[in-house]
């Protein structure tokens, strides 16, 4: 039988020897007092009683090396003389029974084996950092469990819409009811052997003065009675005042002198700075920190982009830098800048020899608690033992250990859930992988002119799966907090499925040349087409962003397939005009547009352009499309001087009803017979923009 531990242990030797666990259980001999939850996890599965014959034997790692001489590093042997676990600390404990009991089989039997195993980062685990409605009690809770399953030792508190962290009360202690629950949370932290680091953000309206200083100070006095002992202090997003590195450093050290010092107790005291990544780095502000801040304090980091891979290359910069090893803040699997989107593919993106290049590897997760454990899964395998993780392999297990009672379909709706569409931050995974070289192979052939047909059995069958999947998953699964988190991406996807069998279907007829079935298929196609995107429109279904899946490869592939009908059997269904990007400058030739069923716009373009006065970027739409609203997000972009404008025919202009946000807005298009849309400067000086997302949503004339 197979041995299954995750995270994968370092050095695991397995025999294929069993031994049957006695009937009365083990006797436990400790040189030290060992840890209750840990003791308590180990009565959960297997008897302990005084009078056993054999005997579990706890003891201090001697001659430890240096990995051993981690948080959390343990050995495990076990034979037939019985069972001896060695520690370093209290957390050793606790993870060499998380390991023993995943050994376990059938309840009765374990395998003779010797386990040496320790962490490879020292801090590893989730900070809750995002926009969006913060996760509930009952998800932290789980949460925190989870993570000490799967040996991960941090939870960083810092919900961007928790008005207690941020502004405007982060001076304010908490309400007896939040409190009471943070008091339980914590307890349950530690239960489960990791750190609740409660995060403060003051940055957006904090006066470098007396005043101040003394309210972080109290406020964190206030989270300290609650029973907090690690502090993160947060300078992410934010203007103005708050960003100066000399005053940000000499609050930091305050906040170490007289607090985390005379406390004497605190375990982790961090920074989130403002120029936290790479791109943003352009002044001297992290050598700055780097020279000034207290060596206790840690300097989170999310890479070369907001988000981005971690590389090696881009760790050792910025360590250079603020000369310690920074506490990297993973933007994944975290989706509010993409909120169409559920990132359930697997994790990857991580490069293998950081180890020795960070303090701590956090990652910040979607607003679904349940959903992120996909990746959460991974991550706790890529920080414990980062030789020993395969991306595709642990998402694969993942999936497993999320939906048990039905994995196959979990896994097919988590595959054709990763993409994250077009995004300012220029960040890409891959989606349908176990499709897309079918699809394609299938797309190419029948350009050129050939229609597989083995293939094409293959793909609708295909198609009838996904279709079906959500409705598996729905009535299989007993986890109710994951069916609520994905629902509308369920159905989406059973949508994007129905789309693609009524596509292959209408391929078919039209190989054969049946006009007249084809047309009505061609008709249930573009019905199912529009029912995706009915879903995928924002503000439709009351969710913001709408709700996208199979955006990457399977819509695209029934858009092809649907081009190919109109282009062959169907002529006269044709659309008359395709989309074009406006260039009112050549500065802009590189730019280029896309059309979905309910969309179009200009593909992202994150380097800034330059506009001069009188230039302007934008498209026309189809004549197909009838725009209903403008979104963007321009980087940089300042509303004054700038307009965006629509125009019936190309030569008259109007402006748009503008709201005066600078960098994103959404603002609604009043006339339908709108085709044309641009962003013009008005003004009497250059502007600088990158185009994060500039786009309309449309619907059918
Ligand atoms: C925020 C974070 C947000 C993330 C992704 C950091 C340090 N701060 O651009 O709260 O969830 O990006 O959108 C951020 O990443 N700002």
């Amino acid at each position: 039988k197979e041995v299954n531990v995750y995270p994968t242990p370092q050095e695991m030797d397995v025999s294929d020897k069993w031994i049957k666990i006695p009937e009365e259980g083990y006797r436990i001999e400790s040189t030290e007092t060992p840890d209750t939850d840990a003791m308590n996890l180990l009565k959960q599965s297997v008897p302990i009683a005084e009078q056993a014959q054999q005997a579990i034997t706890i003891g201090k790692l001697d001659k430890a090396t240096d990995e051993m001489q981690r948080s959390g590093a343990y050995t495990l042997t076990i034979n037939s003389n019985g069972i001896h676990i060695g520690i370093y600390d209290d957390r050793s404990l606790f993870y060499a029974v998380q390991t023993f009991r995943q050994l376990i089989l059938e309840g009765k039997k374990l395998p003779v084996c010797l386990i040496r195993d320790y962490p490879d980062i020292a801090f590893r685990g989730v900070v809750e950092g995002f926009y969006g409605t913060p996760w509930s009690f009952e998800n932290r809770v789980e949460q925190l469990r989870f993570y000490g399953r799967m040996k991960m030792n941090t939870y960083i508190f810092g919900p961007k819409d928790d008005p207690y962290h941020r502004s405007p009360s982060w001076r304010i202690p908490y309400p007896e009811e939040q409190a009471d629950n943070i008091r339980r949370l914590v307890i349950e932290a530690r239960k489960n052997k990791v750190d609740f680091v409660w995060a403060l953000h003051p940055g957006m309206d904090i006066r470098w003065n007396d005043a101040d200083r003394q309210a972080a100070i109290q406020k964190l006095e206030s989270m300290y009675g609650l029973g907090v002992r690690a502090f993160a202090v947060f300078f992410d997003d934010i203007e103005g005042e708050g960003t100066d590195a000399y005053k940000q450093a000499a609050f930091m050290n305050h906040l170490k002198k007289e607090f985390v010092d005379k406390k004497g107790d605190i375990q982790q005291l961090i920074l989130c700075p403002t120029e936290y990544n790479k791109d943003w780095a352009k002044t001297d502000y992290l050598d700055i920190l780097g020279k000034l801040l207290d060596p206790f304090i840690h300097i989170m980091w999310t890479g070369d982009k907001v988000v981005s891979d971690i590389t090696c290359e881009g760790l050792q910069w910025v360590n250079r830098r603020i000369g310690r090893p920074c506490y990297v803040w993973w933007n994944f699997p975290v989706n509010d800048y993409c909120l169409a989107h559920l990132l359930m593919g697997p994790v990857h993106g991580l490069e293998k020899n950081t180890a020795t290049d960070m303090h701590a590897f956090v990652s910040n997760p979607m607003e679904f608690a349940e959903a992120s454990k996909v990746a959460l899964w991974s991550i706790s395998q890529f920080t414990w033992n980062m030789n020993g993780f395969n991306p595709e392999e642990a998402w694969y297990k993942a999936c497993e250990a999320l939906v048990p009672e039905a994995p196959d379909a979990f896994r097919l709706f988590c595959e054709h859930n990763a993409d994250i569409g077009p995004n300012t931050w220029m960040f890409f995974r891959k989606e349908s992988f176990n499709s897309d070289k079918l699809l394609t192979r299938f797309w190419q052939s029948l350009a050129a002119g050939t229609y597989l047909e083995k293939e094409a059995a293959e793909i609708i069958n295909m198609f009838a799966q996904i279709r079906k999947a959500p409705e598996t998953i729905r009535s299989s699964s007993a986890n109710e907090q994951l069916i609520k988190e994905i629902g509308p991406w369920l159905t989406q996807t059973a949508n994007v499925g129905e789309a693609g069998v009524e596509a292959m279907k209408m391929l078919e007829l039209a190989q054969k040349k049946d006009t007249e079935n084809c047309r009505e298929a061609y008709r249930k196609t573009r019905e199912a087409l529009e029912t995706t995107a009915v879903f995928s429109r924002p503000y439709r279904r009351g969710e913001q962003d709408g709700i996208r899946s199979g955006s990457q490869v399977l819509l695209p592939f029934i858009r092809n397939i649907v081009q190919h009908v109109e282009n062959t059997l169907l002529t006269d269904e044709k659309p008359k005009e395709k989309a074009e990007v406006l260039a009112g400058s050549q500065a802009f030739d590189e730019l280029s547009c896309f059309c979905e069923d309910d969309m179009v716009g200009l593909t992202p373009h994150f380097p800034l352009v330059t506009i001069a006065p009188g230039e302007y970027f934008g498209f026309r739409i189809e004549e197909s499309k009838q725009p209903v609203a403008l979104v963007y997000d321009l980087r940089k972009s300042k509303s004054k001087g700038r307009q965006f404008q629509g125009s019936i025919d190309g030569k008259v202009w109007f402006p748009l009803r503008q709201t005066g946000k600078d960098r994103l807005d959404t603002l609604r298009i009043h006339e339908p017979q709108t085709r044309y849309i641009r962003c013009l400067n008005k003004s009497q000086t250059e502007m600088s923009i990158g185009i994060g997302r500039f786009l309309v949503l449309t619907e059918p004339v």
